[in-house]
């Protein structure tokens, strides 16, 4: 059902010539999306645009599919029957996200094995937050309280992209990352109603992810470099500043009914802005993970390129089937 195949351009075939004049199709495109209307994969649309789309949705497709690895990690060490069920289902459907991600970039005619080739090759970006590890099982908690919790408040104005077969994925997306954050919370709750260990080990996955997970929204406003064009074409509906302060004055109370501190001195409400202050982030350290330097991030992506690798004898089955079947339809048609 949330497969795009059915919008798929066939990059075999030769393009479409267009009909109208350029003038009057890039006026058409301008209308649509003043009028807040989809633009659809046959739709005409301007070279940057379906640029910026593929960029995008290729990197959210990446970091879904990086992303599997920290909590994958500790699946075999799952404290109960029920926590470990729990964590296959969330990573298996990040997986299934990633499915969803690659299908509608590729609706605009970039081919999966093209998508693949530059996240293995490492041009293309992936979320900053993946290349962190999760060295506790509270970890696990902190990633689907936190970096989930980022990313609904990330995710849910994408809902509502421009390019339909985005938006459409995001609402699907959006349902599986809401269980995620929940489970999150509540595996947190039962071990800060634990032992003093306990409640000390999540306080250190805290401390440790808090900030990653402010960073995780993209660099500020003033020195993000797509965002303008982002809002005027309708992929990006809130910029990373306003979605991180929606973060900050959402997660502060679930911390208090947790119990834990957020570790940032310079926390504290604003009652002028009705808003709360925070203290500033290290883009040092955010640029250095995006551009390779991360703890993590060599291990990552030499995971991912061996898991390909080692799916390749599942690639060559399916292939030999389908012309195997192909085979036999043309010989019954003769
Ligand atoms: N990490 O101009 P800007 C998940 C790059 S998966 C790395 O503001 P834009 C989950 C940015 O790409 C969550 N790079 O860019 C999965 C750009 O570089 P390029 C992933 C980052 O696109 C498993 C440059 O910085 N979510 O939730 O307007 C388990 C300047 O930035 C990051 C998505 O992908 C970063 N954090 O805004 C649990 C959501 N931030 O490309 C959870 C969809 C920025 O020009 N994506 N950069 O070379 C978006 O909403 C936007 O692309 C961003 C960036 C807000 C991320």
């Amino acid at each position: 059902m949330y497969t795009q195949s059915m919008d798929m351009a066939d990059t075999t075939a030769p393009a479409p010539v267009p009909t109208a004049a350029p003038e009057a199709l890039q006026s058409r495109f301008d209308e649509k999306i003043d009028a807040d209307q989809k633009i659809e994969p046959q739709n005409w649309m301007p070279e940057a645009y379906r640029r910026t789309l593929v960029r995008q949705i290729s990197q959210h497709a990446h970091s879904e599919i990086i992303g599997m690895q920290p909590e994958g990690q500790w699946i075999s060490r799952a404290p109960s029957l029920k926590r470990k069920a729990i964590l296959l289902a969330k990573v298996q459907d990040e997986g299934g996200h990633g499915l969803y991600l690659y299908s509608a970039a590729e609706t605009l005619g970039t081919s999966r094995d093209q998508l693949l080739d530059a996240l293995h090759t490492g041009k293309a970006k992936y979320s900053s937050i993946f290349n962190y590890p999760t060295l506790l099982w509270a970890d696990v908690g902190v990633i689907g309280w936190l970096v989930d919790g980022a990313a609904i408040m990330n995710q849910v104005p994408i809902c509502r992209c421009s390019y339909g077969p985005y938006a459409r994925a995001m609402i699907r997306i959006c349902k599986e990352e809401s269980f995620h954050q929940r489970q999150g919370f509540e595996s947190l709750m039962v071990q800060m109603q634990g032992t003093p260990e306990q409640r000390a080990m999540v306080q250190d996955a805290v401390n440790r992810w808090w900030w990653p997970v402010l960073a995780m929204f993209g660099p500020p406003d003033a020195e993000s470099s797509n965002s303008a064009q982002g809002m005027r074409w309708g992929i990006k509906r809130i910029s990373n500043d306003d979605l991180r302060q929606n973060f900050v004055d959402a997660t502060v109370p679930q911390a208090a009914i947790l119990g834990v501190t957020l570790p940032d001195p310079d926390l504290k409400w604003n009652e002028e802005r009705q808003q709360h202050d925070y203290g500033a982030i290290d883009w040092t350290e955010f640029w250095e993970v995006v551009n390779g330097k991360g703890p993590c991030n060599k291990e990552r992506l030499s995971s991912r390129v061996k898991a390909h690798e080692d799916g390749q004898w599942v690639r060559d089955a399916a292939q030999a089937y389908a012309e195997k079947q192909q085979a036999r339809l043309l010989k019954e048609a003769a």
